[in-house]
């Protein structure tokens, strides 16, 4: 049995691991330093204990807030007592559900501080998301906001707790926790620990966009995540007088890590959680703050783009501009500079690893026609074909990928891990790439069963299965249809049951939202269908579905 072979099958925990070897060289080239998450937030309050680490829009009528690194570690600590109070430690999983808020960050260093597992739940999850989470990692607590986008959260918990006996603990960041326990109330006088989690202990779980019926949970180490940060860091000159703009959902990778709020604190500079992405509000901040970047996704970069140029606020502070998450079209890309006067940085990420940056010093024509080349000189690249069979550069195939941080399994998942990764232990993303002579990357489509809608991603078997339940649906099949402000959106093909209830469109989304579905699932359209085409094996093609999805006109 090989290394890999073992580390796929290791009885040591749920997630596979990292072979020995390639852990010894991943080491011996300083790529894993042995520091923890909760290691880096000391240092950086040790070292500028005054300086102001995080600001948002949390207070009493959106009004500013701001920690200095000294609060944060100290609130961090403080909390990570309450909570250690509360029977949560080291190995518990903790579904962690809170918007653009300070708070997200305490939350987040506290359990990184006590080796508990944030489990990073997106404010738009619902019932169906957020009780698959719980029960799926046996949670022992669930923390939201009060009420955040006109939505109550603390209803949703209600439901959620009904359904997972794990969940010990609802914790709610609002004055009016309802039934619940006011986050507020768990920070106590912090308490010397004995022990904490080690550099090489996950770190987090963190969600896959995913293909398949259930979401994938994709567990990162403290050694890896903080190698990816330090990685971005120096490709996107982030230094301590950064100050980075989180616009993007806090808890998805983008936004976290690329460099994002992590990579910021780690440098020493400042997060500025933004409370929606719209240019009024976004614009007012970048002037008001100060913010050197930020990173979008391709449909708010396209509405910063044509908003900039007529804007009255000065965003002459902003250096560089993150794209990324989804296909970003070049002509848009060559948009963003001269509209917003700064530069701009494609990047091709994923949670389960690997991300590719354009970089600063790139040819202007790379930095518009790719979406950059790996972080790490160990990033391993093979660009595939069915087979397997590497393909000439300027051939496109799919992307294989091996690395310093880039995962070797989802967490317990050993079944769909012998699909997602080669024997050697590559992670098939999925996504169709060429290479160009300079080794940039270019994203030229996806062979996995995915909706990219704007960024957001939509395993099309999840939303299909839901469909399937309803009596009136004999069978479902949901594609991707081309959208020019979203690049994608969904749209479900569904076959009626004979002599069934008739159902229309609409009343099957209701039908959908009723079973808690997030709404960025709820397909776009829905086409009533006798048939769905099949190819010449007699499988349903989504291929020829995604043609006859396309708008006639
Ligand atoms: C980011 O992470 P995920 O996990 O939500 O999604 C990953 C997938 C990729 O496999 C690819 O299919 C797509 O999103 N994607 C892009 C892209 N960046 C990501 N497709 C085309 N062009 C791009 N530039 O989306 C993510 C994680 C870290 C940084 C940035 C994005």
């Amino acid at each position: 049995m090989t290394d890999t072979a073992e580390a796929l099958t290791a009885p040591a925990g749920p997630a596979p691991t990292w072979p020995a070897e390639f852990a010894e060289r991943y080491r011996a080239a300083g790529w894993w330093r042995g520091q923890t998450f909760g290691g880096m937030l000391r240092e950086r309050a040790g070292a500028h204990p005054g300086r102001v680490a995080v600001v948002d829009f949390g207070g009493p009528d959106g009004s500013r807030r701001t920690w200095t690194y000294a609060e944060l570690d100290r609130r961090a600590d403080a909390l990570a007592t309450g909570l250690a109070a509360r029977g949560i430690g080291h190995g518990d999983k903790v579904v962690v559900q809170l918007p653009n808020v300070g708070e997200f960050l305490e939350v987040v260093f506290a359990l990184f501080r006590l080796g508990a597992l944030p489990v990073f739940a997106l404010p738009a999850h619902r019932l169906s998301e957020i009780s698959y989470f719980c029960r799926f990692t046996g949670a022992a607590a669930y923390i939201v906001p009060g009420e955040h986008g006109g939505y109550d959260y603390r209803a949703l918990a209600t439901q959620v707790l009904a359904s997972c006996p794990s969940l010990r603990h609802v914790l709610v960041a609002s004055d009016d926790a309802g039934p619940f326990e006011a986050l507020s109330e768990v920070y106590a006088r912090p308490a010397p620990r004995r022990t904490g989690p080690s550099a090489s202990d996950l770190a987090f779980l963190q969600l896959s966009g995913g293909s398949t019926g259930v979401p994938k949970l994709i567990p990162r180490t403290h050694d890896d995540y903080l190698y990816s940060l330090r990685g971005s860091n120096e490709i996107c000159a982030v230094t301590e007088d950064s100050v980075y703009l989180c616009v993007l959902p806090a808890a998805h990778n983008f936004p976290l890590s690329s460099p994002g709020s992590l990579g910021t604190l780690h440098a020493g500079g400042r997060v500025v959680m933004c409370p929606q992405p719209s240019p009024d509000t976004a614009f007012r901040i970048i002037q008001d703050e100060g913010v050197t970047l930020t990173g979008l996704v391709p449909p708010l970069a396209l509405v910063w783009t044509e908003a900039a140029p007529r804007t009255a606020y000065d965003l002459s502070s902003l250096q560089v501009l993150l794209v990324g998450g989804a296909t970003f079209s070049e002509e848009a890309a060559r948009r963003v500079a001269p509209a917003l006067g700064c530069t701009l940085q494609q990047v091709f990420g994923m949670a389960e690893g690997l991300v590719n940056y354009t970089r600063l010093d790139d040819d202007p024509e790379l930095r518009v026609t790719t979406q950059g080349r790996p972080i790490s000189p160990d990033d391993e690249i093979l660009v595939v074909d069915d087979e397997d069979r590497p393909v000439p550069v300027g051939t496109t195939g799919h992307l294989l990928t091996r690395g310093p941080y880039t995962i070797r399994g989802y967490w317990n998942a050993p079944e769909h891990n012998e699909r997602a990764f080669t024997e050697d232990g590559f992670y098939r993303t999925g996504d169709l790439v060429r290479l160009t002579p300079s080794g940039h990357l270019v994203v030229e489509g996806r062979a996995k069963d995915q909706i990219n809608r704007g960024g957001e991603k939509i395993a099309a078997e999840e939303v299909e299965n839901h469909l399937l339940a309803h009596a009136s649906v004999h069978d479902a099949n949901v594609v991707a249809e081309p959208d020019p402000y979203l690049g994608e959106r969904s749209c479900a093909h569904v076959i009626l049951r004979d002599g069934a209830e008739p159902v229309g469109a609409m009343a099957l989304k209701s039908f959908l939202r009723g079973r808690g579905l997030a709404a960025y699932k709820i397909p776009d359209r829905i086409v009533f269908v006798d048939a769905f085409p099949t190819t010449g094996v007699g499988k349903v093609s989504k291929k020829d579905l995604r043609t006859a999805a396309a708008p006639s006109a």
